[in-house]
């Protein structure tokens, strides 16, 4: 007889078979991209075996231990496979390492194609040596080669073939940097995913391995900066104590590939130097700064640099002595520039009188300054003139300052796209804004090749990205946030990859290969932002959350503390119409763009529907390309974002087969969640919106249960991220 002790081991082994078989393990999302899951192939996963049974790896700095620990650990997840290891070379063999002390012959690999792979890239090529065929991951440095690692084991993920590999990989932009808005007593501003994952109490004696799984995930997409505190800043970064925790966390990234910088603020010789003042001409000041940047560097050589929100937002700037944001900024190079640090200087700039527009302001503030600031300086400026809208036009500025370093901000934390419960994935928004024709050299001019420096190759290049990253289990909050972390790292080596590529390798890597799963995922990912902005913004509409916090909607906003706070100040809408009037019968914020594009957008014929009411103030019966009237049109897109929320319900809902229950959970309890925010927001922006066109919604949609009131009344007093009422 089996007892019942029996009779539960051999239930719970069966049970764990089972799961095996199935290849659907629990799995809290920590690991990322980089879980390594099991290649479900079961042929493929042979022959790769086969291809890779020994490995010579070269060399053993931080850098290239790292590189062969993540290599075994890929190769035993997805393979089991524990590959000989040896130096004498025996084939089939893998050989990895940086060029030179791979002694490959000249045949192998040209001085020219490494020199094309440069500091960070790397070459993964299948070759003959000894009359056998072999892969060898090759680069120019150490950082190269852990580059070259994860780029070989993302072909593992992903099931590609390795038969006959000729791969050159280089970074396209030169500076990859998370910035995170990370306060030192642990609170994020717009941090949706928990607290900030730096333990500055702990800090340096304890390093969370978390610092080390953060480092290896951004270094797997080639994010090679991280700016560990809020552009808010607060003085006492600079202090020698906790420049001793800036230390340990870039003693942790050095291996990776990843510099550290800090976000400084302008006030700190007064704030923590005993200065009088701030001023960047004074040379007192000067002195401070110079001496700063020589103690940083003393205990971390490859300290990155600054990056500066000055004159914005009540933040102290060089305009308090009557300097300009050159002044300020050249300062600050000349104490960075003996060490090669850099000053990324923030364009989100708006002061306390309030313009007539504000998208303007960036342009009137920076475009006279072209040319004038020193070399180390790069000026990074928001995707769109007013701030990380769910949909806004490129900004003007890019390509209006040919003699400048631009970098490109992107927020990836979604203070403004339904914080951590909505499914969006930014890639098309960051891609939209990327392919944008500026025109700035005739046509074809795209805000990506500017910011790759295509127009002004002296230029330093660069692309930042706010953190989504905090202390939940799964990093960002939402299963699918963290597409948004690997997306921004892969756009910023090569803005011209496809979002939909990227999404397909992200799921792979994250999720399953299987076919059934990748193909409505991958559809259902591409089409999340545009129902985003059909629930939240359409048409062109922009900045009509919830005050303070952002959270919801919130179009009836008309008591913040500036005008152009309010809803009000950004939709317009009376018994006329709706819209902000940007044209030259307006604010004429147009202007500041090229002609053609300036035509394209003053030109209600051929002002595309999606930026319509940023740049026009339209008439309800206006006529759209649909044939609807605005009203109806306006109707139904938000309509159709919370339809599509429900399909999204629908597809997930399908996927349970293909993806371990844990996350399958997560994800659709999220999804509900979202379906209810997107309701909510449609509801609420119809309701409050019909009160000054008087119009009917059209009889085919169901009409909202709730009375506007209902909406309007809604308080969010603790909803996360700093700016809330908390
Ligand atoms: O998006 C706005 C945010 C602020 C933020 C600011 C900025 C860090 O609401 O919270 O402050 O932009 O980018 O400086």
């Amino acid at each position: 007889m089996m007892t019942i002790t029996l009779l539960f081991k051999r239930l719970a082994l069966l049970f764990a078979i089972l799961q095996i078989a199935g290849n659907v393990y629990a799995d809290d999302g920590y690991k990322l991209w980089l879980g390594y899951n099991a290649v479900a192939d079961k042929k493929l996963a042979a022959k790769y075996k086969a291809q890779l049974a020994h490995l010579k790896f070269a060399g053993n700095t931080p850098s290239l231990n790292a590189a062969r620990e993540e290599l075994l650990t890929g190769l035993e997840g997805t393979l089991a496979l524990r590959p000989q290891i040896g130096d004498k070379i025996e084939y089939p063999a893998l050989l990895v390492g940086i060029a030179s002390s791979l002694k490959l012959p000249g045949s192998v690999c040209s001085e020219s194609e490494l020199d094309k792979t440069g500091n960070e890239g790397y070459l993964i090529k299948t070759v003959i040596i000894n009359q056998k065929k072999c892969i060898v991951i090759t680069a120019k440095t150490d950082i190269g080669v852990l580059h070259g690692v994860f780029g070989f084991l993302k072909l593992l993920q992903t099931q590609q073939s390795i038969d006959a590999l000729n791969i050159l990989e280089y970074p396209r932009i030169m500076y990859r940097v998370l910035d995170h808005w990370d306060n030192l007593n642990r609170t994020v501003e717009r941090g949706y995913a928990g607290a900030s994952i730096w333990n500055w109490h702990k800090l340096p004696g304890y390093i969370d391995q978390r610092y080390i799984d953060y480092a290896r995930a951004s270094a797997s997409v080639g994010i090679n900066g991280s700016v560990v505190n809020n552009v808010n800043a607060n003085a006492l970064m600079l202090t020698p104590e906790y420049l001793e925790k800036v230390k340990a966390l870039a003693n942790t990234f050095r291996p990776y590939g990843i510099k550290v910088y800090l976000s400084v603020k302008f006030s700190s010789p007064i704030d923590i130097g005993g200065l009088k003042t701030a001023d960047p001409l004074n040379a007192q000041v000067m002195q401070w700064w110079k001496d700063k940047a020589d103690e940083i560097y003393r205990s971390i050589p490859d300290f990155g640099g600054f990056l500066v929100k000055a004159n914005s937002e009540g933040q102290p700037g060089p305009q308090a002595y009557g300097r300009s944001h050159a002044d300020g900024a050249n300062m600050l190079a000349d104490a960075l520039l003996p060490h090669n640090g850099i000053v990324m200087w923030r364009a989100f700039v708006y002061d306390n009188n309030v313009p007539d527009d504000r998208a303007k302001q960036a342009y009137n503030e920076f475009k006279p300054l072209d040319g004038q600031f020193k070399k180390n300086v790069i000026i990074q400026v928001k995707n769109g003139p007013i701030d990380f809208q769910p949909r806004e036009p490129f900004h003007p500025l890019f390509g209006a300052m040919p003699n400048t370093p631009l970098m490109m901000e992107f927020q990836l934390t979604q203070e403004y796209l339904g914080f951590s419960t909505n499914l969006v994935y930014e890639a098309p928004l960051f891609k939209e804004s990327l392919e944008s024709d500026t025109y700035a050299m005739g046509k074809g001019s795209t805000v990506s090749k500017v910011i790759q420096g295509a127009f002004n190759p002296k230029l330093i290049t660069g692309m930042a990205g706010v953190a989504n990253i905090g202390t939940d289990i799964n990093w960002c909050g939402h299963p699918f946030a963290q597409a948004n972390w690997y997306a921004f790292g892969r756009l910023a080596w090569n803005p011209d990859l496809s979002s939909g590529d990227i999404a397909s390798d992200w799921l792979k890597m994250t999720f399953s290969n299987n076919p059934g799963f990748i193909s409505p995922m991958k559809a259902m990912m591409l089409q999340s932002r545009e129902t985003a902005v059909n629930y939240m913004t359409p048409l062109g509409l922009h900045h009509i959350m919830g005050v303070n916090t952002h959270y919801g909607p919130g179009p009836w906003v008309d008591n913040a503390g500036r005008a152009d706070w309010n809803a009000v100040y950004y939709h317009k809408a009376d018994s006329a119409g709706i819209g902000f009037n940007r044209s030259s019968t307006g604010s004429n914020a147009v202007a500041q763009y090229q002609p053609q594009v300036r035509d394209l957008f003053e030109n209600l014929a051929t002002c595309p529907d999606e930026y319509l009411l940023w740049f026009h103030h339209v008439g309800w019966d206006y006529k759209m390309r649909s044939g609807a009237t605005l009203w109806d049109e306006m109707v139904h897109r938000y309509y159709l974002g919370a339809d599509a929320v429900k399909q999204m319900e629908l597809s997930w809902g399908k996927m349970a087969g293909y993806v371990d229950e844990e996350r399958f959970g997560s994800v659709k309890q999220l999804l509900a969640i979202q379906y209810d925010e997107a309701t909510t927001w449609r509801n609420s922006c119809v309701l409050y919106f019909q009160t000054f066109s008087k119009r009917p919604i059209p009889a085919q949609y169901p009409k909202p249960d709730k009375p506007l009131s209902f909406y309007r009344d809604r308080k969010f007093l603790l909803a996360p991220g700093i700016g809330g009422n908390q």
